[in-house]
């Protein structure tokens, strides 16, 4: 197709096909022309809202359009997101309300109205999924999109359906998003973040290599603060001195992270895009007010949220065979530990005593900000639980629970407390939960 010829483009505005040599787009002026010799041959996406929750906030607000606006505060007091404009006088996620006040004294800071973003995030969800049913979301702002194979669908290739879709999410929400396209979930993520906000890059397979080789090691998954320091440490800071070593050398230094470093390094990312199905488990979290580190504080609010879980798993009937712990660290990590069980499981016993267990490795000082547990693997209820178990303890907790939860039924949720959650289930109960 003529279109796909390398030098022509793509114009971000009014969508016009740009001819070769031209530097703006004949039809509206715009300079906002896409352009790259591999256009048409590149399907997999990364899209990113750009300042996600003060975008809704000026969409509903004009008169903040051209303020610095910062969203956070509340009893964490800290920053959720910014502006761009707060962004250039210094202010970031997560920094503490009064240091990003002292950057941008000016600023107008908003608390966060969660319910309004997750409405938001699920319509730019919804007109992803009009392009493709591949659409693999991250978090409330993101999502990975594979176009492979729309192209006589969309009568376009996916360069063009991406552009497309750019202009829709502003003509139509009102806020922008920012898009990377590529050949892999790596660099398409990558090249979302290249020209945040209005963005649209492209990292074709003939200069992965030349482009990571210019890039710190932070950019690839999972080199964090800790890891790129000790890759620091060992003097490797760009990922063209990753290129240089062998696979089997950057094994034995960092184990199977030595792996994935070896094969981002090249651009080599085999994962594929992998769209949400239907619930795939029941999981139950919250975000404390402060931080915690100590194990014993940590045990009441698993139970509780435990006890959550498994109400939800009953009323469903269904049962969960793996049994999930989510930990966020105060810097904002997340750590998720999985244990299979011998059989399906709804009892709240049953998980927490597998989270609690799970949980003991990883208290050890870390404050976390958030708290998870869930089921996965969910099969039908008639296998759950069997009353022959190995455990013939569980047997016993599986009556007991029973008993347990037709007196909740009768009298209502205070009225049964464990030992666990007991004079603590207020201060317990997850104050946000996720399925
Ligand atoms: N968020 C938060 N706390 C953080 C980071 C993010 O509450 N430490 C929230 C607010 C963001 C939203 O999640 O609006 C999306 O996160 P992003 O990292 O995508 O950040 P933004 O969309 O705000 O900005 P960017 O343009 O960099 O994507
Ligand atoms: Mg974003």
């Amino acid at each position: 197709m003529a279109v796909n010829a390398p030098v022509h483009g793509i114009c971000r505005d009014c969508l016009s096909r740009a001819s070769p040599g031209e530097r703006r787009c004949k039809a509206c002026g715009s300079p906002r022309v896409l352009r790259h010799e591999e256009l048409g041959a590149l399907s997999i996406a990364h899209i990113d809202c750009d300042a996600f929750y003060a975008a809704v906030e000026k969409r509903d607000d004009p008169s903040l359009r051209d303020k610095p606006v910062i969203i956070g505060g509340g009893k964490r007091g800290v920053v959720s997101t910014c502006c761009y404009i707060a962004r250039i006088n210094g202010v970031r996620s997560a920094m503490p309300m009064f240091k990003a006040l002292e950057a941008c004294p000016e600023a107008v800071v908003i608390k966060p109205d969660m319910e309004k973003y997750v409405r938001v995030g699920r319509q730019v969800r919804e007109m992803m999924l009009a392009l493709t049913p591949l659409v693999e979301p991250l978090s409330i702002d993101e999502a990975f999109l594979d176009l492979s194979g729309t192209e006589r669908l969309h009568g376009a290739e996916p360069a063009f359906v991406l552009a497309r879709f750019a202009r829709q999410v502003e003509d139509e929400i009102g806020i922008t998003v920012s898009v990377g396209l590529s050949y892999c979930k790596f660099l398409a993520k990558v090249a979302s973040d290249f020209n945040k906000p209005r963005g649209f890059s492209v990292i074709g397979r003939d200069e992965a290599l030349s482009f990571l080789a210019q890039q710190p090691v932070t950019i690839i998954w999972g080199v964090g603060k800790a890891f790129s320091a000790t890759l620091a440490n060992d003097g490797i800071r760009t990922i063209d001195q990753l290129q240089r070593l062998e696979r089997a050398d950057l094994m034995r230094r960092y184990g199977t992270m030595g792996d994935r470093l070896h094969r981002l390094s090249r651009g080599m990312d085999t994962r594929t895009v992998e769209p949400r199905g239907e619930a795939k488990s029941v999981s139950s979290e919250t975000t404390f007010d402060k931080d915690i580190a100590a194990f014993e504080e940590l045990v009441p609010v698993l139970r509780a949220l435990s006890e959550r879980v498994s109400a939800r798993l009953k009323k469903a009937e269904i049962a969960g065979r793996t049994v999930v712990l989510k930990l966020k660290t105060a810097d904002f990590r997340i750590r998720t530990r999985n244990r299979q069980l011998g059989d399906p499981t709804r009892l709240a016993d049953r998980i927490f005593h597998t989270g609690l267990d799970m949980l003991k490795r990883e208290t050890d000082g870390t404050r976390f900000r958030l708290l998870g547990i869930g089921v996965s693997d969910l099969t039908d209820v008639a296998k759950a639980d069997p009353p022959d178990l190995v455990d013939r303890l569980s047997h016993k907790r599986a009556l007991a629970e029973g008993a347990i939860d037709s007196l909740r039924e009768k009298y209502g949720r205070e009225a049964v407390e464990t030992g666990y959650t007991f004079g603590r289930a207020k201060k317990a109960r997850p104050q946000r939960e996720d399925d």
